[in-house]
């Protein structure tokens, strides 16, 4: 049976690919972080599945490592972990290159100190691109990073490119741009709109849902199709870095209009700047308003990304386009808010 170690387990990635990986027949190791809660909501339905392991463990703790790599010999390692939200990294930039940076480089060496047979998978990034030098972006197009993340990003993917030439590690950049999933994090944009929406129409939010810059461009994909890409790139027959990306390119304003067709919204705008606002045209009732706290220091104004390497050499390719993305996130998210109408209103009686 091959093993994995998945550092990041509790993560939205982390835990598509680790149904992916135990459908496959792996032994799944997942570092998961001590916290003064549970953590693991995303991998529950896994939990006591004879093929998962979890061990405590931190990016920023190299024993750690050292003793997970060298007593599992995992044959893939994939390294998801980080401080992964771009706008948290302006505020937290020392531990965001800790995690992110370092992190990478810890793990790179516990492999290569106790087991360099193992394939490595780095959670590279569209944001490695920033202020874009060529549309679309590709695997040559050079990096201009925009944030603290991406900066650490950046060493993250250059340490797994010099482990592989210096010592011969098979070791991945997987370059993703932006996918979402009915486990996106609430507090990245596609979520924050899908559930503010459900909940704003369910009646649980009651005030408009305050948003940050509309006219950024993102490319976005559904996220388990982009696992299953990570575990491709480790399949190959040589160790390369691959983009992977749809090629469409939408705005967040975009994104709200299509999300809010779901609540039978038609989104209008009116004023201008942070002045802005999202309006049902219908009922006249204000949904977005603008506050500048969502705004950031640098911004990545536009990512579109082109994955024809990937088609070419893995024979990967996004089949889910932004509508369907869209209604797996509404989908979920309007049953979440309306069992939590039923509560309050059980609550209220
Ligand atoms: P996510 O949902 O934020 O998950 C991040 C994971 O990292 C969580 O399991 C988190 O643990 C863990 N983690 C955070 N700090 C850690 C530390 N110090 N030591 C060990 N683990 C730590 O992120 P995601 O969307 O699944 O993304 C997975 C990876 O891909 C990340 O590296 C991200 O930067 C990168 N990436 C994401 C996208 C995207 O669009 N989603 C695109 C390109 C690259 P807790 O659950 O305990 O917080
Ligand atoms: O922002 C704008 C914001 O936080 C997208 C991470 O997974 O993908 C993610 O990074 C855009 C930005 O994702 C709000 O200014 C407007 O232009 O959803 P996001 P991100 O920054 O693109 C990359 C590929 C990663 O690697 C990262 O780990 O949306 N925006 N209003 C907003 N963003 C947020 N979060 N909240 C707002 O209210």
């Amino acid at each position: 049976m091959k093993k994995a170690l998945i550092t990041g387990i509790t993560g939205q990635d982390g835990s598509f690919l680790t149904e992916i990986l135990i459908a496959k027949g792996y032994e799944v190791h997942g570092i998961i972080r001590r916290a003064s809660n549970f953590n693991t909501d995303r991998i529950e339905h896994l939990m006591g599945n004879k093929q998962l392991r979890l061990h405590h463990g931190d990016l920023s703790d190299s024993a750690n490592l050292n003793k997970l790599i060298s007593t599992i010999k995992p044959d893939e390692v994939y390294n998801l972990g980080a401080q992964s939200h771009v706008a948290v990294s302006f505020e937290v930039p020392e531990y965001t290159a800790q995690v992110d940076a370092m992190g990478t480089l810890r793990i790179l060496d516990a492999v290569i100190n106790h087991y360099p047979e193992a394939r490595f998978y780095q959670a590279s990034t569209s944001e490695l691109y920033g202020l874009v030098q060529e549309i679309p972006q590709k695997e040559t197009t050079p990096f201009y990073p925009r944030s603290p993340y991406g900066v650490a990003k950046l060493y993250g993917f250059w340490i797994t490119k010099n482990f592989r030439e210096s010592y011969g590690l098979f070791a991945c950049n997987g370059i993703l741009f932006n996918h979402e999933s009915e486990r996106r994090g609430k507090t990245f944009v596609t979520r924050k709109v899908t559930v503010g929406l459900s909940e704003i129409l369910h009646g649980i939010k009651k005030e408009s849902l305050k948003m940050g810059n509309l006219d950024a461009k993102r490319d976005w994909g559904y996220a388990k199709e982009y696992c299953e890409a990570m575990w491709m790139m480790l399949q190959h027959s040589s160790a390369e870095d691959f983009v992977i990306a749809t090629g469409r390119t939408y705005t967040i304003r975009d994104f709200i209009e299509r999300s809010a067709r779901y609540c039978d919204w038609e989104i209008v705008w009116e004023g201008e700047g942070v002045n802005e606002k999202g309006i049902d045209k219908k009922s006249g009732r204000v949904i977005i308003e603008i506050d500048p706290r969502y705004f950031r220091p640098a911004e990545v104004e536009l990512l579109v990304g082109d994955a024809s390497k990937a088609k070419k050499e893995l024979g990967w390719e996004a089949k889910i386009d932004l509508d369907e993305l869209i209604d797996i996130m509404m989908k979920h998210d309007m049953k979440d808010a309306s069992y939590k109408k039923v509560l309050q209103l059980s609550d209220n009686s």
